[in-house]
Parts: structure tokens; C-alpha cells; sequence
């Protein structure tokens, strides 16, 4: 790793220090305001301002200075925001008191006065303290003693045995609102030796009791592995802290907002919290934890998941782990709509088997399933049944689902949920699972010197109808001969363009239609195998798609005939300096485009396809500007030798998704990555990366995922249209790349929640930046400046 971007992309994240004098001290007459902040000795905390949603919110805080994603352990004015810290100051008080102003009103103070000279200072513990300037051990306020929603190591959680005052740990309201949530953490009241989790005040799980070396119900597993808890009682307080087992790692204890409490571990490597639950140890049990139409499921990597037929309501705080919203009808029931009486499609009822039943149930007299079905069928706000010797119906939304991996073995509680549905939910899921096909890629991704080689091993769970070969027509594909295409192409003269599996040459049918006809090379496919995959490929039709024509199998060409497209590729329209500047409705309605085509691709087709080569070059436009994903099942007809091409091709290289340079499963999930990567082209107008004078790589989607995290979109639209576009488009559009360019899978969403959010259907929350943006630029940099280094 001998280029060094990723150090100078440290800088973008912290501001540095704009106090003169001590940096980790506010003294009286030098109060802190605007971006200013201080960072405590160690250089471990920084306090200052900060806005964690898009509104002008903002709240003194403390967080992690070395850590990325910004992790805030403690706020001041957790129910009073400002609204502009440039005219807000945080000060030390005539009455030695620490206060935070807006203009002349006080929004917040520390309380405890003193006549002596005093000062704050941010300690290495993270702890706030304020305390007489000329001696150190006078400490008259600290902010361990009145937590956020965070338990740091070396703050002590008890309770004062004189006043009877107990350290209350309360969960944010949501992930961008940190005024005080529903969920808190605090130790028993009657003093006993646990701690109770509390949602709105009534208890509902605890620690344990402590038994001198560990609370009875915080699994040992977790809490041997990250923190070993320390009891101290004094005549004054009974109380805990705790110490990470490992000195060199980042621990924090916090009750999150969804109410589960959390130790969680920062991995510097991956850059990414890990987190293990302390209470419940199921967490599963967590009441309404995943909202309406939501399962709890131990053996997913996300806990919660949205019902079939359903998808989350807010993509955003789902992807964040807030589940509380639930999840809504991709598609409205039939019943009690005008339709319904006219003979369309009716609900369906679908099976969920080993399922904790939701909650609420009502208890209905029928004496068979079919009956149960029946009178479920015929009230419109019955959303599911279940009969087991006894029918249970439910009215409205379900909550507190359960999915089970085995029946007999776990709860009790678990049974069939018959769940209604549109008609046409249920046909296009079930069959989509089916076809869910999975490439898996073993990779060895080499040091700087080593370019990347990837060994492919296909699996294909694809059904395909062999067609035996025969002239003239097959299905709906025209059968070519080479001599007719030599004509039409006069002898493969006029070059359209060349890909990376192939040449392009433009043609004229003897019925004088123009086409395209792609000369395949490196094919590594026999001809049995090509005319089924071209058959395939044949039967795919969708308006944002460039249709198939025909092909041409003889000897060893092997050519297909597409449609010509008039205004050639999404790259060249972009890209090309003499090429007419594509307005902002223009790029919407390609961006849109380019996700219905993706979309019929993976989930609505007969056979679902993988494009895997999803880039500028591969979007062409026809005479209306509408877009055309070209190109796709080349996966399947170049076969082995396709990943290859694909990573070590320069061109294709920042378009592709981590799974390929890591050798894991290839799913449809990477066209998901490299559509976003397009998208942030489409809207910016630049290329992915470019390399600078000094040999540098510029990579473009880090800034611009910093910018889309700090909602500063505008800046990020192509500067050649002077700031015209409707900025809530822009927005979509740029939180959505910077969601489809996650590093896990699961966090990106699928290409019909895209199609969702650009139409307007679906929210979208402003997304995280990518962990991996350091490790994976300095993969993608060792990978250019040793390609390059080789020519
Ligand atoms: C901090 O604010 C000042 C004044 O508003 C501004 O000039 C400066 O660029 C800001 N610094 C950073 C690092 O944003
Ligand atoms: C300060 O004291 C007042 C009155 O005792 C109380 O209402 C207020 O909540 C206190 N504020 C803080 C930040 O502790
Ligand atoms: C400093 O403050 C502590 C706590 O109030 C007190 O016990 C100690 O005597 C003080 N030391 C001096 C030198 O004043
Ligand atoms: C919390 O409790 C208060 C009264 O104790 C009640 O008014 C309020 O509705 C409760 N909120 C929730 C979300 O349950
Ligand atoms: C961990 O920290 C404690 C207290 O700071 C220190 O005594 C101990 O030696 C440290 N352990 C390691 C392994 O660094
Ligand atoms: C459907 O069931 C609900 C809840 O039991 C009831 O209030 C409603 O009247 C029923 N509607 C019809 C049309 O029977
Ligand atoms: C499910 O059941 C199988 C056999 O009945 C057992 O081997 C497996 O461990 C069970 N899995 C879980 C998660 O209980
Ligand atoms: C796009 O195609 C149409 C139809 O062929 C043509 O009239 C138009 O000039 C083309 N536009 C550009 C920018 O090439
Ligand atoms: C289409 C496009 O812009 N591709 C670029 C992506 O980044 C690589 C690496 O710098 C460039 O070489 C490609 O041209």
C-alpha cells in the first residue's frame, strides 16, 4: 500500500482545532462556538457541535475523534436543539457554571455554581468535566454523572444511597433525533445489585443480579468476550463500571433506539461497529422490535425482516437497524376496492410456517381450516389467520412475529400463519425465490504487485430449455447467417464501438432496419451451450432493454444482432466533450429507466439475470432519450473466462462491488453496487475516478459520499448545469447511489426499492458512508498503480 490517499482522506472527517490556547480546555472568556471544538489530551474525544439529521438541528456533543462514522456518546441539549451554532457559544458563566447560548437565551447548563475561577475540560475518558481552574481534584460538575444513552468504560452507573438519585441511561428518540427515547437503563430502585430495562418508565427485562463476578442474565459468552464489570460501594453510592477486556479496543455499553442495550466494539480493519446484545439475551423478545409486518429471525444477519409481500416502510432507518416502522403492501389488497366485483384477481392467503404467531390474536368459532379461511377472506381488514384445532384471526397490522429455523425444537409458541396478500404478490415472489441464482466467486486478490485473478466456479440453479439448433427462426430470434451479416455489416466496416467482450459494428438488414452486431471474442462457450443462452436472452423483453435480434453461431463466430440504438451510450452523452448536454429531467428519467430495466432483470423476468456489467458504456439511449441496458447475460454466454475480463479490465474497475475483490457469493446485488456508482456519474458528470497529474488516484464516490452524508447534494450536481434540477430529485438520487454503493449486500437495496424511491413511493434517509471506502480504495489504488506500472 504504497499510495497513501486514504491518510488524506482522514483529514475530510475531523475539523481541526480552531482554539488558541489549551485543546481540550474552555476557560472563561473564550467559549466555543461554530465549528470549533475541543479534543480531549489524548486526542481519544472531541467536543463540539454537531446536526445528526438533515434539519438544522444542532447539539453540543461528544464523540469518537478517530472514528469515522461519527459516534456520538454524549449530548448536552438533547431536547433543545440550536439552530445555528455560528451564533451559539458554549461558555463558562460569571456564576461558574458551564452554559450553552443561542443569541442572548440559554438553552443549557451544567448548574452547579461556584465563586472560585473554573474551567471544562474534556478528559480521555470522554467524561466532560467542570472543575476549579487552580486545582484539578475539585470537580463540581462531570457529565459521567448525567449520562445520554452511552455507558463508557470508567464511568460509574449506580445510584447515590443518601438521595436515592440513580444514572439513567435513555435511548435516543431516533437515529437523527436525540432528544429523550422511550427506552432507558438505570439500577434497580430498591437498591438491589441490577439493572432494569425500561420502556416509558415500566420495566421490562434486567441484567440479574450480581453474583461478585457477573450479572445472572447477561450471557457469558458477550461479556467475558468484550468487558469485565467492577461493583463499587462506598457510604455514599452503590454503583458499576466496566473495563474492556482488551485494552486496545473501542468498547461502548448503550441502550439503542429500538431498546435493546448494546456492548458494541469498533474494528478499526473493516471500520465498523460490531455489536453483541447484553439484554434481552433474545433479542427476538424485544417488544413491536420490527414494527408492523416485520419477523424477528436469530438466523438472518439483519434481526428483522419485512414479510413477503411487504417492504420497509423507511428504507433508511430499517438499513440502520431502526425496525420500528415496519413495513408496508408492496402491492394494496383486492379486497373492498371496486375491482374486487369485477371479477380481477382476488387476495390470496399465504403459508409462514414456524412462526411465533404476532400478537392479539382473536379467537373465532370454526370448525375447519377452510371455514377459518372463509371467514377471514370475508372481512377486508382481516390480515392473516391460523388454525391449529382453533381458529385465530387477526385484525390490522401484525407484530411481533418470529421466525423459527426449526418447529420442533424451539418455542412452543410457534405455528402456520396463513398471511393475505394481493394476488399478484404472491405469484411473483414465490416464483422469484426459485429462481434466485448464485454465482460463487473464490478470489485471490493479491498485494500491490500482483494484479487480481479470479477462478469462477458456476452454479447455476437455471432450468433452460435446450434448443436444438435449426435455420432461419428459433423461438423468437432470427438465425443468421455469417455471410448475410458480412453483407449487412459491409465486411464488418463501420465500428460502433468495442467492449470488453467484443466489437461492434453497425449493420443494415436487407428490410433496411439498422442494427448492431456485436462480434463475441473470448468465448469460452460450446454451441450448444451459446444457443441456449441466446435463447435465453432472446425471450427477455422490457421497453428499457436493448431487445435481441438474432445471432450468428458458425465455426467458431459467434454473433449477436441487436436493435440500433440512435443516440448511442449513457457514456459518450455524458462523457464526451462534444456531445449535447443532457438536462437534469433527462438524467432522472435515464436513472429511472436504467433501474426498471434492472428490475425486470432480477426480479420479474422468467429467468432471472445477473447483468454483473453494469456501467456507462452498457446504457444506450434510443431516439427518445430513453435508456437501454445492453449487454446483459454475457455473464452466462463468456462464462469462466467473464470474471477475468471483468477485473482486469481497467475500465470496469471501479463499478465493481466488493464481493468481487473479496471472493464472496455473487449475487444481483452487484449491478445494485454498480448502478450506484452510474447514478453518481449521471449526476455528477464525472468519471467513477480519474488519475491526476502526479499519479495520483482520485476516487471520486468518496468525496462524493461525504457530501451526500452531509446533505450537501447540490455541490454535487454537474457543474455545467448551474444548479438547475429539482433539488428533492437530487437528493433521492444521490442518497440512493450512495445506499446501492454499501459494502454488505444486505444494506442495498434491491432494484425495485430503487425504482420506489426515484418514482417518490418510498422515503429514503440519509445513508452512512461506505466503511470500507479506505481499505477498498487502497485495494482499487494498488490494483491501477500496478496495471499501470505494468504497461
Ligand atoms: C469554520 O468556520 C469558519 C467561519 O465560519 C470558516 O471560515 C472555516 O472554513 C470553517 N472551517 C472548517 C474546517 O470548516
Ligand atoms: C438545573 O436546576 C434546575 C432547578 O433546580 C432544574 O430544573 C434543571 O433541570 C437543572 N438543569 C440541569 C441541566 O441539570
Ligand atoms: C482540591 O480539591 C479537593 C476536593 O475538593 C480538596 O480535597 C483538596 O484539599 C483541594 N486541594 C487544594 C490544594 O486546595
Ligand atoms: C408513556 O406513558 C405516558 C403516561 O405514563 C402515556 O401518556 C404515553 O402515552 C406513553 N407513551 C407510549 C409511547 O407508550
Ligand atoms: C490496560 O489498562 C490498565 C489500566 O490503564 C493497565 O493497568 C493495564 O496494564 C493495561 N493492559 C494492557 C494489556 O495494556
Ligand atoms: C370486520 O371485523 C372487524 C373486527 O372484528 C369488525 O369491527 C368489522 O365490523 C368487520 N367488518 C365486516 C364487514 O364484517
Ligand atoms: C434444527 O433441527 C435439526 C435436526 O432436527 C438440528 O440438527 C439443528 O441443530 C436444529 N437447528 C436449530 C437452530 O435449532
Ligand atoms: C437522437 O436521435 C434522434 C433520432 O434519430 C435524432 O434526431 C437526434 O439528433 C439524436 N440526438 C443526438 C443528441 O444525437
Ligand atoms: C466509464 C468510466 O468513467 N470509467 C472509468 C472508471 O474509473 C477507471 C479508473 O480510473 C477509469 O479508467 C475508467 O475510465
Amino acid at each position: 500500500m504504497a499510495c497513501h490517499f486514504p491518510t488524506a482522506l482522514l483529514l475530510l472527517f475531523y475539523f481541526g482545532s480552531c482554539l488558541s490556547g489549551a485543546a481540550d480546555t474552555i476557560s472563561t472568556g473564550q467559549p466555543l462556538s461554530g465549528n470549533q471544538t475541543i479534543v480531549s489530551e489524548g486526542g481519544t474525544y472531541e467536543l463540539g457541535f454537531f446536526a445528526p439529521g438533515s434539519v438544522r438541528k444542532y447539539y453540543i456533543g461528544i464523540w469518537y475523534r478517530n472514528i469515522p462514522q461519527k459516534t456520538v456518546v454524549w449530548v448536552a441539549n438533547r431536547d433543545k436543539p440550536v439552530s445555528d451554532p455560528a451564533t451559539s457559544q458554549l461558555q463558562i458563566s460569571q456564576r461558574g457554571t458551564l452554559d450553552l447560548h443561542q443569541s442572548q437565551l440559554r438553552i443549557w447548563t451544567s448548574n452547579v455554581t461556584s465563586t472560585a475561577s473554573v474551567v471544562a475540560v474534556l478528559l480521555d475518558t470522554g467524561n466532560l468535566v467542570v472543575r476549579s481552574k487552580s486545582n484539578s481534584s475539585d470537580v463540581l460538575w462531570q457529565s459521567f454523572d448525567h449520562p445520554t444513552d452511552t455507558w463508557l468504560p470508567g464511568q460509574r452507573m449506580g445510584m447515590n444511597k443518601i438521595t436515592g438519585e440513580r444514572q439513567l441511561l435513555t435511548s435516543w428518540t431516533s437515529l437523527e433525533d436525540p432528544s429523550m427515547g422511550l427506552f432507558s437503563e438505570a439500577m434497580d430502585p430498591s437498591g438491589a445489585n441490577q439493572f432494569f430495562l425500561m420502556r416509558n418508565g415500566t420495566e421490562y427485562w434486567s441484567t440479574g443480579l450480581w453474583d461478585g463476578a457477573m450479572f445472572s442474565n447477561i450471557p457469558a459468552r458477550s461479556s467475558v468476550s468484550l468487558t469485565s464489570y467492577v461493583h463499587v460501594e462506598t457510604e455514599t453510592e452503590n454503583s458499576f463500571e466496566y473495563v474492556p477486556r482488551d485494552n486496545s479496543t473501542t468498547v461502548r455499553l448503550y441502550v439503542d433506539v429500538t431498546g435493546l442495550l448494546k456492548v458494541s466494539r469498533w474494528l478499526a480493519d473493516s471500520k465498523t461497529w460490531l455489536w453483541v446484545c447484553l439484554v434481552p439475551s433474545d433479542p427476538c423478545s424485544a417488544p413491536s422490535l420490527c414494527g408492523a409486518y416485520g419477523s424477528c429471525s436469530l438466523d438472518t444477519s439483519s434481526l428483522c425482516s419485512c414479510l413477503e409481500g411487504f417492504a420497509p416502510r423507511n428504507m433508511g432507518d430499517w438499513i440502520m437497524e431502526d425496525w420500528r416502522g415496519g413495513c408496508a403492501r408492496r402491492t394494496p389488497l383486492r379486497c373492498g376496492t371496486s375491482t374486487s366485483t369485477v371479477g380481477g384477481a382476488k387476495d390470496v392467503f399465504s403459508l409462514i410456517s414456524d412462526v411465533r404467531l404476532p400478537t392479539s390474536p382473536q379467537q373465532l368459532a370454526a370448525g375447519s381450516a377452510q371455514d377459518c379461511e372463509s371467514a377471514c377472506s370475508s372481512n377486508c381488514s382481516c390480515t392473516a389467520y391460523s388454525y391449529n384445532e382453533q381458529c385465530l384471526v387477526w385484525f390490522g397490522d401484525l407484530y411481533d412475529l418470529k421466525q423459527f429455523s426449526n418447529t420442533s425444537t424451539e418455542d412452543s409458541n410457534s405455528g402456520f400463519l396463513y398471511l393475505r396478500l394481493a394476488a399478484p404478490e404472491l405469484s411473483g415472489y414465490s416464483t422469484r425465490e426459485r429462481r434466485s441464482a448464485k454465482i460463487v466467486v473464490g478470489s485471490i486478490f493479491g498485494s500491490v504487485a500482483s494484479v487480481a485473478l479470479l477462478v469462477l466456479a458456476w452454479n447455476f440453479r437455471r432450468k433452460r430449455s435446450l434448443i436444438e439448433p435449426s435455420d432461419g427462426v428459433e423461438g423468437s430470434l432470427a438465425s443468421f447467417s455469417y455471410k448475410r451479416l458480412s453483407k449487412a455489416t459491409n465486411g464488418f466496416s463501420e465500428k460502433l464501438g468495442a467492449g470488453s467482450f467484443g466489437t461492434v459494428f453497425r449493420g443494415t438488414l436487407p428490410d433496411s432496419s439498422v442494427v448492431a452486431v456485436k462480434k463475441l471474442e473470448r468465448l469460452g462457450q460450446g454451441e450448444k451451450q451459446f444457443r441456449a443462452e441466446v435463447s435465453t436472452i432472446g425471450m427477455v423483453h422490457h421497453v428499457n432493454l436493448v431487445p435481441l435480434r438474432g445471432f450468428c453461431c458458425e465455426g467458431h463466430e459467434r454473433i449477436l444482432v441487436y436493435d440500433y440504438m440512435e443516440n448511442g451510450s449513457l457514456s459518450e452523452c455524458l462523457f464526451r466533450k462534444d456531445s449535447k448536454l443532457l438536462n437534469w429531467k433527462v438524467r432522472y428519467h435515464i436513472a429511472l429507466g436504467i433501474a426498471r430495466g434492472l428490475e425486470y432483470l432480477h426480479e420479474k423476468c422468467n429467468d432471472c439475470i445477473m447483468h454483473c456489467d453494469i456501467k456507462p458504456d452498457n446504457i444506450l439511449l434510443d431516439a427518445d432519450f430513453s435508456p437501454r441496458v445492453t449487454d446483459f447475460g454475457m455473464a452466462k454466454l463468456v462464462g469462466r473466462e467473464f470474471s477475468k475480463v471483468l477485473t482486469t479490465v481497467r475500465g470496469t474497475l471501479g463499478y465493481l462491488a466488493p464481493e468481487w475483490i473479496y471472493g464472496l457469493a455473487i449475487t444481483e446485488k452487484v449491478d445494485v453496487y454498480s448502478y450506484g456508482m452510474m447514478l453518481l456519474e449521471v449526476v455528477s458528470g464525472r468519471r467513477n475516478s480519474t488519475i491526476t497529474e502526479d499519479g495520483r488516484l482520485s476516487f471520486f464516490p468518496i468525496p462524493a459520499a461525504e457530501r451526500i452524508h452531509n446533505d450537501d447534494v447540490l455541490s454535487l450536481l454537474d457543474e455545467r448545469l448551474g444548479g438547475d434540477a429539482n433539488v428533492d430529485d437530487l437528493r433521492r438520487a444521490c442518497r440512493v447511489a450512495l445506499w446501492c454503493i454499501q459494502d454488505e449486500q444486505d444494506h442495498r437495496p434491491s432494484m425495485g426499492l430503487v425504482v420506489q424511491i426515484l418514482q417518490g413511493l418510498s422515503d429514503v434517509r440519509i445513508p452512512p458512508i461506505p466503511k470500507s471506502f479506505y481499505s477498498l480504495g487502497n485495494s482499487l489504488h494498488g490494483t491501477i498503480c500496478s496495471s499501470s506500472s505494468l504497461r
